[in-house]
């Protein structure tokens, strides 16, 4: 499974003010916490600054990557921000993320095949969200079709299904499911990443209805996740469905993290 480290968003309060401030420091530690934690990508989103998104975004790419030896996931909706950030990234990045939206797939597409690296693939065709299975596996298969016929390989690609949150519309848990299920069938080879944490919106005990839901996809094939690698019981949850699933040999991955106390004793 493959770990993406979501804390480095200026979505969060703390993460916009160490942003503002230019808190070398303190993005440094954000970036080291989920490094240790086992994050194999740390997430960098710097959207909620319009004005300055590409300035703040390059910065952070530059900090992350002193700070930890990690490839990060470049988060952005704005092809220009990626198209710099990328400039700065030592290594292959994750492009978070492309989609069937016109304009961003024609500024996206030099970029992604012009160097190495994995892209995120929105289910996403114009603006609106997708509700149904249908819509994901339609819109899914065809972004697949697009990115394959310009040389990127289906290992490079992650398809993400977008999670809505259920108390909205209580199909949505098995619109992912679904729509993950046949994707990961219908391309073998291809991977599938979700954001987690929209699934809980609205609700209480959110934390606990995100793990489920991380478990229910795993079941589906689901190979990365964006999700807080610093929650123990999130990860005890992630590494233990993995060694059921038969994706850790000699439940390797699993006893180690025990040891390390990567993952939560209280269950
Ligand atoms: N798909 C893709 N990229 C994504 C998402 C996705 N990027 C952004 C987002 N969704 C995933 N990243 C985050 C980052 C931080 C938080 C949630 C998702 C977060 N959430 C706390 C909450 O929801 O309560 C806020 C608490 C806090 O401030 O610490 O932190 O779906 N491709």
């Amino acid at each position: 499974m493959v770990i993406v480290g979501e804390k480095i968003n200026t979505s969060r309060k703390s993460i916009a003010e160490a942003v503002e401030a230019q808190d070398v420091d303190f993005i440094s530690e954000a970036a080291r916490t989920q490094a240790e934690a086992g994050a194999h990508y740390i997430d960098v989103n710097a959207g909620t600054f319009l004005d300055k998104e590409v300035d703040y975004l390059c910065w952070l790419v530059e900090v992350v990557q002193n700070a930890v030896d990690l490839p990060l996931c470049l988060d952005s909706p704005n092809p220009k921000a990626l198209a710099e950030a990328i400039k700065h990234h030592r290594g292959e990045p994750m492009i978070n993320s492309i989609s069937l939206e016109k304009e961003r797939l024609r500024a996206l597409l030099p970029v992604v095949t012009s160097q190495p690296c994995s892209v995120i693939a929105l289910c996403m065709a114009e603006t609106s969200m997708p509700s149904t299975v249908e819509e994901r596996v339609e819109v899914g298969a065809e972004i697949i079709r697009r990115l394959t016929r310009e040389g990127i390989p289906l290992e490079k690609i992650y398809v993400d299904p977008l999670v809505q949150p259920v108390s909205v519309d209580t199909r949505m848990g098995t619109a992912v499911l679904g729509g993950m299920n046949q994707i990961m069938n219908g391309f073998p080879g291809v991977n599938t990443i979700c954001g987690l944490s929209n699934i809980s919106f609205g609700l209480p005990l959110r934390s606990l209805i995100n793990r489920h839901f991380l478990a229910l996809c795993m079941a589906q094939g689901l190979s990365a996740a964006i999700l807080d690698p610093t929650d123990k019981q999130l990860m005890a949850t992630l590494l233990s469905v993995e060694l059921l699933l038969d994706r850790d040999e000699y439940c390797g991955n699993f006893i180690e993290a025990y040891h390390d106390g990567r993952i939560g004793a209280s269950s």
